[in-house]
């Protein structure tokens, strides 16, 4: 805030005013910055307050090291003021070495923050290892390589407990970890304050994509769970919302830059072959969406899980109902998206 000055038009009267009333002109300036420090005081707790009491607790679960937009998601999250990331937990093949990503991105990012690996594997069902490729890059950045084994589920369900009615859950990837944590503990669905999840695949057609929804196919037992529990808050974007956004290589080359992003940078060079000539930031744009609810419009229903019928696993259903626990992103603005990504790190 700009100081408050005494001023005058000609500085020729100032001196003139100080030679003859040097007295009440220096009272004058005391009292002035007096009122300008108990001013400023007050603006600047006002805007710590503020920022404090709109940050939002939030624990990610996700399958950071195969795809990009996980870590593009987390870099997000550990730079927005408005977050007060709790802790990280990783879910699919291989989470120790996700949950090393994870730990390069923190310590790129000057953040410390309880990291456990979770689920390597669905449920009920048996998948084929998943690697994870990015995990190359590993050698080249500082990260941590120890982790607290198996205590996940139990690291969620006593940050749950400690801020009961203040967590919401994002989650980036298959919903193992969740599931896990609903069935043990049936009473934490009801203390969250909401679940965002990047899952699904509901009213839109995509060109191409005939398929499941990634995270809802992985462990669509997992998904079931997650979606008959009773949260007061359950948002979902599918992937018919989030492949909206979408960068081609020479766009992601110039928004990601090897100079502002070096890790992000390092890590897309691993990316899975199925994205060709383009980014896809899923992860991204429902992690925004946590604090930017406004970035989507959404639909109230119900969503119901297929896994009985072989030729449609996973596939994902949406009754639309005005009293329905569940809600779907239907659009996005893909613009507002970006300023609200690119705006946490100025
Ligand atoms: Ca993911």
């Amino acid at each position: 805030m700009a100081g408050l000055k005494v001023t005058f038009p000609y500085p020729v009267f100032q001196i003139f005013y100080y030679i003859l009333f040097p007295l009440p002109f220096l009272l004058s300036r005391v009292i002035c910055n007096y009122i300008h420090k108990i001013l400023s005081l007050s603006i600047t707790n006002t805007k710590i307050s503020y920022e404090k009491f709109c940050r939002m607790k939030v624990i990610v679960d996700t399958d950071i090291g195969s795809d990009i937009d996980d870590a593009i998601a987390l870099a997000y999250l550990l730079a927005n003021p408005q977050c007060e990331l709790l802790g990280i937990t990783t879910v699919t093949g291989e989470p120790e070495k996700r949950a090393m990503i994870a730990s390069a991105l923190c310590i790129d990012a000057g953040r410390d923050i309880p990291i456990y690996p979770g689920a390597a594997n669905p449920l009920f069902i048996e998948r084929p290892l998943r690697k994870v490729i990015q995990a190359e890059v590993l050698p080249g950045w500082a990260h941590h390589t120890t982790f607290p084994h198996n205590q996940a589920v139990q690291f969620i369900r006593d940050t749950i407990y400690k801020n009961p009615g203040e967590i919401t859950l994002l989650t980036l990837g298959p919903l193992t970890n969740i599931a896990e944590l609903f069935t043990l503990y049936p009473e934490i669905p009801s203390m969250l304050k909401s679940i965002v999840m990047m899952c699904g695949y509901f009213l839109h057609k995509i060109e191409g994509w005939n398929k499941c929804e990634w995270n809802a196919l992985w462990d669509y037992d997992a998904a079931d769970i997650v979606y008959k529990a009773d949260i007061p808050s359950n948002i979902s974007v599918g992937i018919d919302v989030t492949s909206k956004i979408v960068l081609s290589n020479d766009d992601f080359d110039k928004m990601f830059s090897r100079e502002k992003f070096p890790l992000i940078h390092d890590l897309s060079s691993y990316k899975a072959h199925y994205h060709g000539n383009q980014f896809v930031l899923h992860d991204p744009l429902v992690s925004a969406v946590v604090f930017n609810r406004n970035l989507c419009s959404y639909r109230k229903g119900i969503i119901s899980v297929d896994k009985n019928n072989k030729e449609s696993l996973g596939l994902t259903c949406f009754e639309p109902k005005n009293d329905g626990r569940h809600e779907i992103a239907v659009t996005v603005n893909k613009e507002v998206f970006f300023e609200k990504y690119f705006s946490v790190f100025n």
